[in-house]
Parts: C-alpha cells; structure tokens; sequence
C-alpha cells in the first residue's frame, strides 16, 4: 500500500513550507471526551504554534484501543475529537489532521522500533505502571508497548518538536532514547524531537482531588470541552480548596486554590501576579464561581463550533481524508528509509 501519488494534493505553498519549517506532531487519543487539561496542557499550545510550524495533529486512535473501548463510541469520538481540533482554532488549511490507523505506516515503524526497545526501558513507563493498576483484568501488550507507537508517530515525520502535557515527557524522553539508538547503529535516520510543555497549565490538577492529575475517567473533578456551563459553575464551586481564606498560590499547601488560580491565568491570559491582586481581598465565595465563569466563557465558543461542525459530516470526512494523504506521503519517506537501513529487500 506505499505507492502514492500523494505529491499531487500538495500545493506549491506546502511544500516549500515542509522544506523551510520546523515540524510538529501531537495527538490525543479519543478514548474519553476531550477535558480542560488537554486543551490547556495541549490544544492551546497547538494552537499558538500553527504558524510557525508544519504540524501534524492527529486522533491516535489506536492509541486509545490499549484499553476497552466500545466501538459505536470510539468511531463517534475520533469524529468528535477532529471537530473539536477545529472548533479550538487548529485550522485544517494550515495544519495536517488525521486519524492514525488511517496511516498504515505508524504500525509498520511501530513494529521496527519494537525491535529497538528494551523490556525494562517500557517497564519503568509510569503511565504503563498506572494504567496497568486501573486495569489489571487486562493489561495487553500494546498497553506495555503504547511509547513505541507514539515514538513512530513522532520519529516518522521527522518531528522537531511534540507540544504535550507533563504527563508525557516521560514518553517524549524515552522517544528520543530509541531514536538516538537507531541514530547509533544507522546514522542521519531520524531527527531528535524535543518536547514542548507550556509553562502555564503544564499539568491542571482535578477538581475534586487537586493532588491527581484532571483526567477524563473522572466526571466530577474533570471539566469536559462539551459540559453545559451550568454543569461547569457547579464543578468550580464544588472545588476542593482548604481552610483558610487567602487566594494565594501555594502548590504544597493549597493545592485547590493553586490549581484554580493556575486554570484561571490560563483561562483569562492573565498573570498569576495579576490574579493574586485581584482577588487579594475577595474570599473563595467570590473566587471560585469567578474562575467557574471564565471557563465558561472560554468554552462557551468551542462548544457551539464544535456541535456545528459534528453537522457537517461531509467536511470532516474532506479533512481527515486529505489529512490522511499529506500524512501518508511524507510518512512514507521516512519508512522506506528504515526499511532500507534495517535491511530489508526493496520491493522494487
Ligand atoms: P487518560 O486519563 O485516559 O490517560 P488524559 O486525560 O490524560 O487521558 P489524553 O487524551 O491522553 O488525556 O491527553 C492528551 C494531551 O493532554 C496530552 O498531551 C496530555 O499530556 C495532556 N493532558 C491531559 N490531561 C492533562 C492535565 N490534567 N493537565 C495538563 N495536560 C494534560
Ligand atoms: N500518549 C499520548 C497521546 C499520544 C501522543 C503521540 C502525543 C500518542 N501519540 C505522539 C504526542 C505525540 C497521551 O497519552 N496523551
């Protein structure tokens, strides 16, 4: 399936900018409804790089299958993940989308790097080691084998750049282990990514248990992209804080107030000094429903774009289709190049 005439949907633009720009990839995997930390800890910095990069965002979708998933539901998710890229500001005209296993070619690098892994290199993975707590009925070999799959979705394209909550340095870390290896033994193969974490909104906490990562398998603590904003106000002034008064930022002692603070400067594009002062005399009655509002306000327009777009089936499809395309062509550069230096027959 690697004879492509996929030169062709490129334009002359497009292609000058794949020769002159850095490159970026990231993904998400549709494995829950987006929340308020992947759009501050990711979506947001994809975002604000779009125009000085070539970048590459896509639905990992089998990223996602590691754990059980119910088919109806994953396919409605990876669609309503791709609208929701759009309706936060990725423009389909700037950036590559696409659904990864519409790709073929990040299972066939997936499976080379395999080879360049080592058990114990997987085995110290904290996310392997969490994931595998939750689910310990089922802890298959691709949950163990998960970083190799995203190392290929990095190291295929060539990628300079992997814009990613904390969360996943660790991931990003181990990505340039194995392509540094690779490098070693078959020199000038792939380019060193670099993990991109912003400074602000790095990791936001849960709402309910600000000591846990806001992940999608907790509805209460979890803001979701798509939650009415009546559902938000609730979630904010149910907010975990402490027994004092003061809105301050503290991370080891008020961790609540803290990681409300932090969603508020993220929210609002104000300082933390700035949040500090304006909410220096005001007690957390005021604070909270006030933080819960900005966050309104923030995902009051993703939401009504994103319902728009899920109308319009047919665009998507054009989208993820095209996306697929430029995806394919230069993903296939970089697999005929490992094939080769592996040592693979050419299939002539
Ligand atoms: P799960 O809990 O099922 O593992 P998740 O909620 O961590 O999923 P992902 O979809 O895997 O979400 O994450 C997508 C991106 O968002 C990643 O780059 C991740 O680092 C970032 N991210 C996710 N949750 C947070 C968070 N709470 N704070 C900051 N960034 C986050
Ligand atoms: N592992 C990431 C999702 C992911 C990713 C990637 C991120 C899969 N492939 C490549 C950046 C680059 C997660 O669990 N959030």
């Amino acid at each position: 399936m690697t004879g492509f005439s996929h030169k062709h949907s490129m334009n002359k633009r497009e292609v000058l900018d794949m020769e002159t720009k850095k490159r970026i990839f990231s993904g998400i995997k549709p494995s829950g409804e987006l929340t308020l930390g992947s759009y501050m800890g990711a979506i947001k910095n994809w975002v604000s790089l779009q125009d000085e990069y070539e970048c590459l965002y896509c639905v990992v979708d089998m990223h996602a299958i590691t754990v059980r998933q119910v088919p109806a539901d994953l396919r409605r998710r990876s669609l309503e993940q791709l609208a929701q890229y759009i309706a936060c500001g990725l423009d389909p005209e700037k950036n590559i989308m696409f659904i990864q296993s519409h790709v073929p070619q990040h299972a066939e690098l997936s499976w080379v790097l395999g080879c360049y892994t080592q058990f114990g290199e997987l085995s110290r993975m904290t996310q392997f080691k969490d994931k595998s707590q939750k689910h310990a009925d089922n802890i298959n070999a691709g949950l163990f084998t998960y970083p190799v799959l995203m190392a290929a979705d990095i190291l295929l394209y060539q990628s300079d750049l992997v814009p990613v909550g904390d969360d996943q340095k660790q991931h990003v870390e181990l990505c340039r282990d194995i392509a540094s290896r690779f490098n070693f033994l078959f020199p000038d193969t792939f380019t060193m990514p670099e993990p991109f974490i912003p400074k602000m909104g790095a990791r936001i906490m849960s709402l309910g248990a600000p000591d846990t990562k806001m992940s999608k398998s907790d509805p209460e603590g979890c803001v979701i992209l798509m939650d009415k904003p009546e559902d938000i106000m609730r979630k904010f002034k149910r907010a975990v804080t402490d027994c004092e008064s003061a809105v301050r930022f503290d991370k080891v002692n008020k961790p609540g107030i803290s990681n409300l603070l932090t969603i508020y400067c993220a929210a609002t594009g104000k300082t933390m000094e700035e949040a500090e002062a304006e909410f220096a005399d005001k007690g957390y009655g005021v604070f909270k429903p006030a933080v819960g509002e900005a966050v309104v306000e923030l995902l009051r327009p993703i939401r009504e774009e994103t319902t728009r777009l899920l109308t319009d089936k047919a665009y998507l499809e054009s989208i993820y289709k095209e996306g697929a395309e430029k995806a394919s062509y230069l993903a296939n550069k970089t697999l005929r190049k490992v094939y080769k230096k592996v040592g693979f027959v050419p299939r002539g």
